[in-house]
């Protein structure tokens, strides 16, 4: 049986349309997807809706709409623009799903049935936001003295009676679980985070609810239904199949990796670890909190503060792979970062149309106007080309890999330009262009060498660009079940080169872009 991989992104609420933030996370889950496949790993990849709790049941409230209705609504949106930004998930799970409900229900009979679970009354600090309730010392003044959540959201002083989950007994357990497994939650600044606040010890978590009824019901106290982040949590087991014995639990359970947001790190790394081991499951790998994307003012994107980009719109003006190549070019993945359309357009015409796409398209029309189109043998390797080869080679087989697995993107695109400013060096040195005349045989091994590179590194970026590269690989005639970096290398150059293939006329895959009038001044 090959290697598994199972991972996860956020659900998110569908109390709005998606957001910038949303695409982001999914489109780094993607890749790391399409990476782990790539590798030859058989992989899991889940995502969907969050649709219960007060923040959706308020929402439809002041839309005049039901839950259902607005739930129903917006999850399509989310479904719609991950499918046009080219998602490969294997599942799209919606909490409203009745399994979603039974697997909730199962988790919470086994905490109880350990004696975690018990019924008390809470009075506290509550943000209808964040679905959370703080602690007095934990709020902060607003500007007009009012007090707010670290996340900067407004917080109400709730009362009501409500079952517990004992948290506060999970300390010491959750402790060792971080010390004995450093990569249990990256970046290492989250992780610092974490243990801080679990070190300052935890408290008891309330975990249901009864003044509202738009969620899953406790088992055997219907009047409650439980707070919105048990049963959010579940779905990662609710995808697999939990609470029965499923092949997907047997093979992807336990999760290698929640890819969430910073701001939900706590819920990850400090609760779902507690509800697990209180429910007897297994621990998850990994959980790595993301920064977030802000918008050119510095500020957070968010639906409750009206500053919303829609991400399909720019997928639909400046193209799928390019906003998909841009996040993760631009940011580094752990830290926050401020975007802006401008910056858009710059890293895709200086990357994208300049360096990756001019290098194609120039290698490619030689090959088609010099060679008939005809794929030209080697004549014998310069040192030249070999110490080419040598820093594609490693960049492919070594750096980018590296990277991908370690969820550096930026890092991975970064090694990964940076063979392709050699291949353009390279081919401003070798001069192919004016060798026809000259240097026949040399012409082509130049030409010959570029095809390779560039077809490698084309297989390097499927992962962020799948449809481009896709169309280059096509156009260059190397079908799918050649383009992993060791194919290329071993088995395809030479039979093409032999006359099997011949290129049409070459077209442009990136098109040079330009900012809206409106934009970026
Ligand atoms: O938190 N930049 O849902 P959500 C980057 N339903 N990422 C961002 C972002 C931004 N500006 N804004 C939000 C929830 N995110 C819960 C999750 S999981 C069991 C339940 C990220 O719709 C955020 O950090 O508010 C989270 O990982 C995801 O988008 C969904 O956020």
């Amino acid at each position: 049986m090959s290697e598994t991989f199972y991972l996860t992104t956020a659900i998110h609420y569908p109390n709005g349309k998606p957001h910038i933030g949303h695409a982001y996370e999914t489109i780094a889950a993607d890749v790391l997807a399409r990476f782990h496949r790539q590798m030859g790993r058989e992989v899991r990849f889940q995502t969907g809706t969050d649709e219960h709790g007060l923040k959706m049941a308020q929402k439809a409230r002041d839309l005049g709409m039901t839950p259902r209705e607005l739930a129903d609504e917006m999850s399509d949106h989310f479904h719609a623009l991950f499918d046009k930004l080219d998602i490969s998930y294997d599942r799209f799970i919606r909490t409203t799903e009745e399994e979603h409900h039974r697997a909730s229900q199962a988790i919470w009979k086994a905490m109880e049935a350990n004696g975690d679970l018990y019924l008390d009354r809470y009075e506290g600090w509550y943000s209808i936001r964040d679905e959370a309730y703080y602690d007095e010392s934990e709020l902060v003044d607003g500007e007009g003295g009012e007090k707010l959540s670290p996340q900067g959201t407004p917080v109400e002083w709730t009362v009501e009676e409500s079952w517990f989950f004992k948290l506060s007994a999970y300390g010491d357990k959750l402790l060792a679980l971080y010390r004995d497994n450093p990569d249990f939650i990256r970046p290492e600044s989250r992780r610092n985070e974490v243990m801080r606040f679990v070190e300052g010890g935890l408290r008891d978590l309330s975990v249901s609810r009864t003044s509202f009824d738009w969620g899953v019901k406790v088992p055997g106290s219907e009047e409650h239904v439980m707070y919105v982040w048990v049963d959010a949590l579940t779905n990662y087991l609710t995808g697999l199949g939990y609470p029965d014995a499923t092949e997907n639990m047997a093979k992807f359970w336990p999760a290698d990796l929640h890819l969430i947001g910073k701001d939900i790190v706590r819920f990850h790394a400090v609760y779902w670890p507690a509800f697990l081991m209180s429910a007897g499951i297994e621990l998850p790998k990994q959980v790595f909190g993301h920064g977030f994307l802000l918008n050119r003012d510095g500020k957070k994107e968010s639906k409750s503060a009206g500053n919303v980009t829609d991400p399909a719109e720019l997928a639909d003006r400046y193209g799928v792979d390019v906003l998909r190549y841009f996040l993760l070019r631009e940011f580094s993945f752990g830290q926050d970062g401020s975007y802006s359309q401008e910056a858009i357009v710059n890293r895709a015409n200086s990357e994208l149309a300049n360096s990756f796409g001019n290098l194609a398209q120039r290698t490619l029309s030689l090959i088609f106007k010099n060679c008939e189109g005809k794929l030209p043998p080697v004549n014998g390797h310069s040192d030249e080309d070999n110490a080419l080869f040598a820093h594609v080679d490693r960049v492919i087989h070594q750096e980018m890999p590296d990277a991908y697995a370690d969820l550096a993107f930026a890092q991975a695109l970064e090694a990964w330009m940076g063979a392709v400013f050699a291949c353009n060096a390279y081919i401003d040195a070798q001069a192919p262009w004016g060798l026809k005349k000259t240097d026949p045989e040399r012409m082509q091994t130049v030409l010959a060498t570029l095809y390779i590179c560039i077809a490698q590194l084309a297989v390097a970026v499927i992962p962020v660009m799948p449809e481009s590269m896709g169309r280059l690989l096509d156009a260059m005639g190397i079908a799918p079940g050649q383009r992993t970096p060791e194919a290329i290398r071993s088995h395809w150059y030479s039979p093409l080169a032999e006359g099997n293939f011949t290129l049409e006329k070459p077209q442009g895959i990136f098109p040079r872009l330009e900012l809206p009038e409106t934009e970026g001044e």
